[in-house]
């Protein structure tokens, strides 16, 4: 795993350009982050790997107890099994490793399969997989489409468990197959609309490049993107007069040139879904305070898009658009700013903006959503659990609890006397 992740370092630029070809993602964010990122989860699951272990138990009866994890060693050995791992094409590189780095660690062998529209990295990472000695047969990518390929994964009874990452709707197929195959376990991250805060205590200006990054980042594809923004009426109109400024720095252009921060759209489909969005909006009576259009003649491109007197009930407040696209609203008292953070459907990420530990406390408990970011958004590591409450989902990527997804836990107990039982 080691020698892996030194492979990917040696190859960044490469892998970033795949991406950027297949998903129109940032080049310059891919190699600064992305890349870089992938080859550390490697190395930090790598390092996990010869530490974990089970527990001994304390038992009610005379009886010696342990739990058996380690997924190393001949006798011990405790993977999971065969898992399959569907991934979509927002985060090519990252996802693939938040999902193999874990369970190469455990002991797995696994099919792992990239989303139709960005294959080539997870290709490109399979020829590197061999040259870093992986045996042949333990890390296998088939490249295919979701109902075909991906719905064999999910139905197929040799495979032992499943890890998804993709929408909402697929995620229901996912566990569907694995209930009437083999009611393999299922872990899914999916969707999310997720809530940012931002109370009147706030530094304005910081709280409007907090907004803009949780939102524009990756052009809004991404499934933590602070979508609906709430902000508390003392400082509303200042904050909107100053968003609709420095909206404008969000440069749209050529992911391929480093002055650029929003990119195109992965394809036709999603360029067409996030404009109709964008049309429902302004039908359901929001403003439009910037964009709401596509920014180029041709490609993919949208404007970054902010909507000012959204309702609660507009669909541009409810459904994940997936780009672009800001729902801002005011709120008056703490109480009824967590109402409204909490009125999703999803519960994947959240961010808070405030001075006051009293609010960031309170907030931060009452929030039903995987992830609190508390001054900060996008706050991602490798050492962090990262997944849904409710419709977003259930199971951990990142950090130590994504091993256990792919261990099993054996229970060995034995008399500690010799005792009849
Ligand atoms: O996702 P799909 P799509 C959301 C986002 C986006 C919407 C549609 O709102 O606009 O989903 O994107 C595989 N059995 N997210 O249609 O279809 C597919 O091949 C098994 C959020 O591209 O869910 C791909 O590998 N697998 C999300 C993966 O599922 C199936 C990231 C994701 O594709 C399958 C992506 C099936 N029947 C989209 N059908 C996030 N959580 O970050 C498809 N797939």
């Amino acid at each position: 795993m080691h020698k892996f992740a030194d492979l990917i370092d040696q190859h960044i630029e490469e892998l970033a350009t795949l991406d950027t070809l297949n998903a129109g993602k940032l080049f310059s964010w891919g190699k600064a982050v992305d890349i870089p990122s992938v080859a550390n989860t490697l190395r930090y699951f790598a390092g996990a790997a010869d530490k974990i272990h089970g527990q001994v138990l304390k038992m009610s009866r005379e009886l010696h107890a342990y739990t058996l994890l380690e997924p190393i060693g001949v006798t011990l050995l405790e993977p999971i099994g065969v898992v399959g791992h569907i991934i979509p094409w927002n985060f090519p590189c990252t996802l693939f490793f938040s999902k193999v780095a874990p369970s190469l660690a455990a002991g797995c062998t696994m099919v792992v399969k990239p989303a139709e529209q960005t294959p080539l990295s997870a290709l490109f990472f399979a020829h590197l997989a061999r040259e870093a000695g992986i045996p042949d047969g333990v890390m296998n990518v088939v490249v295919g489409y979701g109902a075909t390929a991906g719905a064999a994964i999910s139905a197929h009874m040799d495979v032992d468990k499943v890890s998804f990452t993709g929408s909402t709707e697929v995620g229901r197929k996912v566990m569907q197959a694995a209930a009437l195959s083999n009611l393999k376990p299922v872990s899914l991250e999916l969707g999310g609309k997720s809530p940012v805060l931002i109370f009147d205590d706030a530094d304005v200006d910081k709280a409007v490049d907090l907004a803009l990054l949780a939102i524009f980042y990756n052009k809004g594809e991404v499934c933590a993107a602070g979508s609906r923004v709430f902000v508390q009426e003392g400082i509303y109109d200042e904050f909107v007069k100053k968003l609709a400024v420095k909206a404008k720095e969000w440069t749209v252009g050529d992911p391929l040139d480093p002055t650029t921060r929003v990119g195109p759209q992965v394809n036709k489909t999603q360029f067409e879904r996030v404009l109709s969005y964008i049309e429902h909006g302004k039908r359901e009576g929001a403003t439009l305070l910037t964009g709401g259009k596509p920014a180029a003649e041709t490609g993919f491109y949208i404007q970054p898009t902010v909507f000012t007197d959204v309702k609660e009930d507009m669909m541009i407040s409810r459904d994940e658009i997936f780009g672009p696209v800001m729902a801002l609203m005011k709120f008056k008292t703490i109480e009824e700013g967590i109402k409204y953070a909490n009125n999703t459907k999803y519960g994947l990420a959240s961010g808070i903006v405030t001075k006051s530990l009293d609010i960031a406390n309170t907030v931060s408990r009452s929030i039903k959503a995987g992830v609190v970011w508390i001054n900060c958004y996008h706050g991602f590591d490798i050492d962090c659990p990262f997944g849904g409450y409710k419709m977003s989902g259930f199971g951990k990527d990142f950090g130590m609890e994504a091993l256990h997804k792919y261990l099993q836990t054996k229970a060995v107990v034995t008399p500690i006397y010799n005792s009849p039982w």
